[in-house]
């Protein structure tokens, strides 16, 4: 299986410690796609490569050019605006309801309008780190469609939480829904299935009235779990998406047992649709020790999951989202790749 791995994601780093004083913790840190690398190489599970450049033709399939445009110039702007010693750009105010959904022509607004948290700033590398991310990807996808079995895509920045028109949740675009978008342009019947422990709600609402790309989030309730807002089990897609969209939101403290449950359920759906490629979203912080979730997968248990996901038998792209024990996340990650490539 190769492995689509740029150094460019290093320009995405969150500022950890200022003046000898520590910040608040950041968890989507560098080190994440560091470790993976490492241990995807030790455990040789791959060749590793670079991604190609395919430019913002794909992108835009996904993602609205006023989207596009803004994580280009924001930080530059914002700077420009706040002073040439700030180092993150952060949304100060939302329009939230009974307010107008106007971006304006001040930054301040302008980020408001396109970002739902205060967990993503936009840093001064930021695009060159979230442009190679959907690189890696795309690159996974030109591989599968040329007759590779698998690819695995080492996307930092993730993805998942970023929608047509915002971005959030660490993620700025969605590496996961430019890649099913851009297999579905070469003519691909394609499914989406998403395991990071938290719902995929910009990649369901990309799809959200299609009927052409199946996507199905395992994660946890959003009744107590971020992004909050959406994930619930009736959001079934809408006009001629009904249907086809399915969420499998699960309870605080899930373990192994009913998290396969859950994963038969989703596959099941997965195999009734009959794609010619999955794209999985693999987010790898439904492990136990993870410092943001609640869900208690072991370390075996990804080495489980890989083997019942690679029973499909379909050809897979797959791009990492989430997982952030430092310590055992390269580990569980080569578990679950290896769990896929087992025959
Ligand atoms: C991104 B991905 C932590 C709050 C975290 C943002 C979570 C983003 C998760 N106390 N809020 O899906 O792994
Ligand atoms: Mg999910
Ligand atoms: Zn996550």
């Amino acid at each position: 299986m190769q492995i689509i791995y740029s150094p460019a994601h290093r320009r995405h780093a969150v500022a950890t410690e200022f003046d000898g004083v520590k910040l608040i913790p950041a968890y989507e840190v560098p080190e994440r796609a560091e470790a993976v690398l490492q241990a995807l190489s030790d455990r040789r599970l791959g060749a590793i490569r670079s991604p190609e450049p395919f430019g913002l033709g794909p992108v835009a399939r996904v993602h609205d050019q006023a989207l596009i445009r803004f994580l280009e110039t924001a930080f530059a702007k914002f700077v420009k605006k706040h002073g040439a010693d700030v180092r993150e750009a952060y949304p100060s105010s939302w329009p939230a309801r009974r307010l107008r959904q106007v971006p304006g022509e001040d930054i301040d607004g302008v980020m408001g309008y396109f970002c739902f948290d205060t967990a993503t700033p936009l840093l001064d590398g930021t695009w060159t780190a979230a442009r190679e991310a959907v690189d890696c990807a795309l690159t996974a996808a030109q591989l599968v469609d040329q007759g590779a079995a698998h690819a695995f895509a080492l996307c930092r920045p993730p993805g998942h939480h970023a929608a047509s028109d915002l971005y959030g949740g660490y993620c700025f675009f969605n590496n996961a829904a430019i890649a099913a978008q851009w297999l579905r342009d070469r003519g691909r019947r394609v499914a989406i299935l998403d395991v990071d422990y938290h719902h995929g709600n910009g990649t369901q609402e990309i799809f959200y009235q299609r009927a052409d790309v199946l996507s199905v989030s395992i994660h946890a309730d959003p009744n107590w779990a971020f992004p909050h807002f959406l994930g619930f089990a009736d959001e079934r897609g809408e006009g001629a998406g009904e249907g086809f969209n399915l969420n499998v939101p699960l309870p605080y403290g899930t373990g192994w047992d009913s998290y396969a449950q859950a994963l038969d359920t989703a596959l099941a759906k997965v195999a009734a649709f009959g794609p010619e490629v999955l794209v999985l979203a693999l987010g790898l912080d439904t492990f136990g020790h993870d410092p943001i979730s609640k869900f208690r997968l072991q370390t075996e248990d990804y080495l489980r999951m890989g083997e019942t996901i690679g029973k499909l038998g379909l050809p897979m792209v797959v791009t990492m989202e989430g997982g952030y024990a430092l310590g055992q996340l390269g580990e569980i990650t080569a578990n679950a790749l290896e769990g896929l490539l087992t025959p």
